[in-house]
């Protein structure tokens, strides 16, 4: 008789061979491995892929047989192989996974079959392994992978902006709980607008590639998300492809160039500053020059389309979109001044129809009254938060300055402030 067991393999402990060897016992056992798909709604994606896993747990003693568990829900696996027995450790009588007992205990009656728990092995803390993983960090490899795995796996990948470690790690440890489950950042962006505003300097490109991979590097060391790197014009094309193997070698997934010429000028910027576009066979250039220096497979080079900052129309946008990724894009960015977000849905709904695969990037600072829910049915891939955690520093800073400005003393800004031991315990091994 068949017995079923769902899991994610990304961590084998104890807890989990003693689970395996109580189903051997008692049939063929069937492990509905969890795909990332199936993970990335509900929780951090696994550090290995599905294949990767695959490969370990079907050479676990007593496993017969690796088959997908494309939803988190044991349900409708259960409905389709149907097993003499599911089992399962019995930690989920409380906590997060109750909702999923209830369904698997009707559904197993319905199917005249058997619900095994098996008492949870103490002394393995799954949270307390999964933190260690954490804190071992990743590899370049791994981490540079991990924005197409995210891309694949979810709706909407969630990105925010870094400046610094600090910044950084705000982006890797936030999480909250919510009614479908727990919602974190997918990873980081390096915006050259808030790098360069960071140190007091304009977004002209002023803050060179060399300062801006010195900062970077403070990101990647207290980080392990993957990183999307606003490339800014990218240069020219024999800068662009050194571009492309530095960022690269230090596991940046994916950068984003834009297709502006002369003096870079940030394309938020009123309309009395003129943003000039690139002749799109120059940008094509780059773009293919770039993705011919990539080594990976994994590595996104992205094209930004700037038509609608510079005032040209949708359609603009979509004729260069077009040439750009017949150039070998992997993906568009397309962006706007526009607070209404009319032009975008326009340019997205024509883009996706002609592109089924192609990632869409959306950076909706103007137009922030659209929910993540939203931007996924005009069909987005990746939503970017560009510059908010740097934007909430500079009045937190000012309030704190101008109290002890006032009062002459620190005091009342106190309470404005983290507690001296809170900031202490912030960063680990600072004790
Ligand atoms: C940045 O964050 O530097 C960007 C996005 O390029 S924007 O500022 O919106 O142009
Ligand atoms: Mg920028």
């Amino acid at each position: 008789m068949v017995i079923y067991l769902g899991m994610r393999g990304d961590i084998i402990h104890p807890g989990i061979i003693n689970i395996i060897r109580e189903g051997a016992k008692r049939g063929d056992l069937l492990v509905g491995l969890l795909t990332d798909q199936a993970i990335a709604a509900h929780k951090r994606l696994p550090y290995l892929t599905y294949e990767q896993r695959k490969a370990v747990i079907e050479h676990i003693k007593g496993v017969s047989r690796v088959v997908p568990q494309e939803e988190w829900s044991y349900v409708p696996n259960l409905r389709k192989y149907k097993p003499a027995a599911i089992i399962h450790g019995d930690d989920w009588k409380s906590g997060p996974l109750q909702k999923e007992r209830n369904d698997v205990y009707a559904v197993m009656e319905e199917l005249g079959g058997q619900v095994i728990e098996i008492p949870y092995t103490s002394g393995v803390n799954s949270s307390a392994l999964n933190e260690a993983v954490r804190s071992i960090g990743t590899t370049p490899d791994i981490r540079l992978k991990t924005l197409r795995r995210l891309i694949d796996a979810k709706p909407l990948v969630r990105i925010m902006e870094a400046h610094s470690g600090l910044s950084g790690l705000i982006i890797e440890h936030l999480e909250i709980t919510k009614s479908d489950g727990i919602h974190s950042f997918d990873g980081i962006w390096s915006s050259s607008l808030t790098d360069s505003t960071s140190k007091g300097k304009p977004d002209i490109e002023a803050v060179d590639l060399t300062t801006r991979l010195q900062d970077l590097t403070n990101i990647l060391e207290c980080t392990t998300k993957p990183i999307i790197f606003d490339g800014d014009t990218g240069g020219k094309s024999e800068h662009f492809v050194f571009t492309v193997r530095t960022l690269e070698r230090n596991g940046v997934s994916a950068v984003i160039i834009e297709d502006k010429v002369g003096l870079k000028k940030n394309s938020l910027f009123g309309t009395e500053v003129a943003q000039e576009l690139s002749p799109v066979s120059d940008f094509c250039e780059k773009l293919s020059a770039g993705k011919r220096a990539q080594v990976t497979k994994d590595f996104m080079i992205i094209a930004r389309l700037e038509s609608l900052i510079a005032g040209f129309s949708v359609e603009d946008a979509l004729k260069r979109a077009r040439a750009y990724v017949e150039a070998g894009a992997d993906g568009v960015m397309i962006h706007s001044k526009e607070s209404s977000g009319a032009d975008i849905k326009a340019f997205c709904a024509t883009f996706r129809a002609e592109y089924a695969y192609i990632p869409i990037v959306l950076v909706p600072t103007t137009y922030n009254q659209f929910t993540e829910k939203e931007l996924v049915s005009w069909n987005a891939n990746i939503v970017i938060y560009a510059n908010h955690l740097l934007r909430a520093s500079y009045p937190a800073m000012m309030n704190v300055a101008k109290s002890i400005l006032e009062n002459e003393r620190s005091l009342e800004a106190d309470s404005l402030c983290m507690p001296i031991k809170q900031i202490l315990e912030l960063i680990p091994g600072g004790k």
